[in-house]
């Protein structure tokens, strides 16, 4: 049976708060739409839709205000929220990729690695483009081929599916503790990027990109015993 490290085939990543950071900008923009509607709701809250479609988070949201909306007042509002959230990343550039990612995702590529994104962001591509990261993806699986809400994992496993590789031979990098448990579930290795306190289910938890080698990640994940 071949080693860990040889075992690792590929590299799936999530976007929002991963790779850029526009998590701030989706919570700006659900942030309005609750005002818009008479309420408020805190970062710590904001945490929960980490993850969630766009239509989940709209419902998530709407409990908390205790709101009533029919499917087509949901359509509405979903879209408003929508346009603030665009218009919010519309001057996105390369330089709001987050530190160290870049030398990462080109670490991955040399050390022969397949790359694929998988976000529930129907703006994930945008994003991508925006800031110049596109070209570094072999696969994209964004809220446009996903129908499952985390933490079911088919989200990552559409992503191993388009890279043709197993789940036992990609690592999944995910900040939101339902990302994490949907990894868990289809059987990937999971990163955690963040505060361990909200990543409890990771295999490893890791605070960013900055400074991270590939071969220092191989070490940390073995001195976590996860190999
Ligand atoms: C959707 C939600 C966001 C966030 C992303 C996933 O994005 O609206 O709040 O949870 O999925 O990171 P979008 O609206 O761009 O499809």
């Amino acid at each position: 049976m071949p080693g860990f490290s040889e075992q690792i085939k590929g590299c799936i990543f999530n976007l929002d708060g991963v790779m850029v950071d526009t998590a701030k900008y989706h919570y700006t923009a659900w942030r309005r739409l609750a005002n818009q509607l008479g309420f408020d709701f805190s970062p710590q809250q904001h945490e929960e839709l980490r993850g969630l479609s766009r239509l989940a988070s709209l419902e998530k949201i709407l409990e908390w205000g205790d709101i009533y909306m029919t499917e087509a007042e949901k359509l509405h509002w979903s879209d408003v929220k929508n346009n603030w959230y665009v218009e919010l990343i519309s001057n996105l550039r390369p330089a709001d990729v987050l530190p160290g990612v870049l030398l990462f995702l080109r670490q991955v590529r040399e050390a022969g690695l397949k790359i694929a994104l998988s976000s529930a962001s129907r703006s994930a591509r945008q994003v991508l483009r925006s800031t110049q990261l596109e070209a570094y993806f072999d696969a994209i699986i964004d809220g446009y081929s996903i129908r499952k809400v985390k933490p079911d994992p088919e989200s990552f496993l559409l992503a191993a599916q388009a890279l043709g590789l197993p789940p036992s031979a990609c690592l999944v990098f995910e900040d939101a503790d339902l990302g994490v448990q949907a990894g868990v579930a289809g059987g990937f290795t999971v990163i955690g990027i963040g505060l361990p306190e909200y990543l409890p289910n990771a295999h490893l938890v890791i605070a960013g990109f900055e400074n991270l080698t590939w071969n220092n990640l191989l070490k940390q994940l073995s001195g976590a015993a996860v190999i």
